[in-house]
C-alpha cells in the first residue's frame, strides 16, 4: 500500500458511492483513514467539508480542500496516481464517451430504483421496471461497444465505467430480487451478467460492494423516513 500522505473518506457503508471510491482506493493501493458517518445525525467535519449538498463520499486529502462529488473523487486519484490502474482513456473521445456513460448512469439508470421504491400501484411499478430493463439493454450496448472484446468495460483491467457501474451491483440484486424481476440477464444482457461476476470476485470490489444486510438496512430506514421520495 502507498501512502498519499493523509486520506481520509467519510462514507457510510451502505452507499455505493463511497463503495466506488473505495474500489479505487484499493486498486490504486493508496492506504486512507474510513471515517463512517451517521447520515441522519451528520458530523460537523461532514457539514463543514461538502455544505452545498452535506452528502458522503467527500474525499480529504491532506490540507487541500475538500473533494466532493464521487466521479470527481476518482477522477482526482486518477489524476493523482495515473500510473496504476488508470481508469479514463487516453484518447479524449473515448474518455468523453466514459464520461457521456457515467452521466447516463449516475442520472437516468440508477435513479429509476428509487423511483421504483417510492412509486405506488402495480401498473406504475411495472412501467418502471420496463424502464429498467431497457436501461440496462442500453448498458449492454455501452458494453459491447466499450470493452472490445475484453473482460471489462476498461479492456483487460477494471477502468472507470466498471467501477461507476459495478458500485451499483449489491443494489441491483437487491432491487431485482424485492420487486422479483431480472435486471442482468442471460437472454438481455449475457455479457453484463458475465462481467458482474468478475466484479464481484474482484479483490479490489469483492469486500467493498456494500454487504446485503447493509443494503436492506439502508431499504428500510428509506421505507421508514422517506416512504414517498
Ligand atoms: N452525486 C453524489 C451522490 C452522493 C449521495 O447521494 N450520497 C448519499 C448516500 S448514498 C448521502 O450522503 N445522502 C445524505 C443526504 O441525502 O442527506 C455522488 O456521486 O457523490
Amino acid at each position: 500500500m502507498t501512502k498519499e500522505s493523509e486520506i481520509k473518506l467519510l462514507g457510510t457503508v451502505a452507499s455505493p458511492y463511497v463503495n466506488r471510491v473505495q474500489i479505487v482506493l484499493n486498486l490504486k493501493s493508496i492506504e486512507y483513514e474510513y471515517v463512517e458517518e451517521n447520515l441522519a445525525c451528520k458530523s460537523e467535519l461532514l457539514l463543514t467539508s461538502n455544505p452545498i449538498h452535506q452528502k458522503v463520499p467527500v474525499l480529504l486529502h491532506a490540507n487541500k480542500p475538500p473533494i466532493c462529488e464521487s466521479l470527481f473523487i476518482i477522477e482526482y486519484l486518477d489524476e493523482i496516481k495515473p500510473d496504476v490502474y488508470r481508469l479514463l482513456p487516453s484518447v479524449p473521445v473515448e474518455r468523453a464517451d466514459c464520461r457521456f456513460w457515467a452521466h447516463y448512469i449516475d442520472n437516468k439508470f440508477y435513479p429509476l430504483y428509487e423511483k421504483l421504491r417510492i412509486t405506488q400501484g402495480k401498473e406504475g411499478k411495472e412501467e418502471i421496471k420496463k424502464q429498467i430493463i431497457e436501461g440496462s439493454m442500453l448498458l449492454e450496448e455501452a458494453f459491447v461497444k466499450t470493452s472490445k472484446g475484453k473482460a471489462y468495460f476498461g479492456g483487460d483491467n477494471l477502468g472507470y465505467l466498471d467501477v461507476v457501474l459495478g458500485c451499483f451491483l449489491a443494489w441491483t440484486k437487491f432491487v431485482a430480487k424485492h420487486n422479483e424481476f431480472n435486471i442482468f440477464d442471460e437472454v438481455r444482457t449475457p455479457r453484463l451478467v458475465e462481467w458482474a461476476k468478475r466484479i464481484w470476485s474482484h479483490q479490489a470490489c469483492k469486500d467493498v460492494i456494500a454487504k446485503n444486510e447493509y443494503v436492506v438496512g439502508f431499504y428500510m430506514m428509506l421505507q421508514k423516513y422517506r416512504p414517498l421520495g
